[in-house]
């Protein structure tokens, strides 16, 4: 079984998440996701509108999640990837050469972001009763 692990906050779940999912399901046959708990974010400088058991329960229930634990600090990845023998450690682009240093324990790919979509948006469109911008790619490359 070729596992894959990513992390993220993924508040206000949009495209963006469920593209990135989809897309990094696509590297192995099982998908483990690391959701930023509430105190983690606060280090992130991110302040989320759904606290950290509504965003893991909204992932965890995507039928191509497997399993979802919380992420809870920068410093567990190499620890996580060693538990639970992880394959193929996914992330967006935007994270870039970031995460390189896990070379040394499994394959580090970055993907393309969504674009034309962010949680920021949607904060932004909430704010002035607006739609998003609906021209968000969905499933891009046959994800
Ligand atoms: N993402 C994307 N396209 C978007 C928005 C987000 O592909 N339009 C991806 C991000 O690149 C990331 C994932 O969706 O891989 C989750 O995004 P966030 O919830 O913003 O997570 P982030 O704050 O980047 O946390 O240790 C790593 C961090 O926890 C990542």
């Amino acid at each position: 079984m070729k596992k894959v692990i990513t992390y993220g906050t993924f508040d206000l779940f949009h495209i963006g998440h469920l593209n990135l999912l989809k897309r990094a399901r696509l590297y192995g046959d099982n998908l483990m996701v690391a959701v930023s708990t509430d105190e983690f974010n606060t280090g992130k400088h991110k302040q989320c509108i759904y606290p950290y058991k509504h965003r893991a329960a909204i992932v965890e229930a995507l039928g191509i999640v497997d399993r979802v634990i919380p992420e809870s600090s920068w410093e567990q990845k190499i620890t996580d990837i060693q538990r639970y023998n992880i394959d193929v450690f996914v992330i967006g682009e935007d994270w870039k050469g970031k995460f390189d240093f896990l070379k040394e324990y499994c394959d580090v790919v970055y993907l393309e972001r969504t674009q034309n979509i962010s949680t920021t948006d949607v904060k932004q469109s909430v704010q002035n009763g607006q739609a998003v911008d609906g021209e968000a790619v969905v499933n891009p490359d046959g994800a």
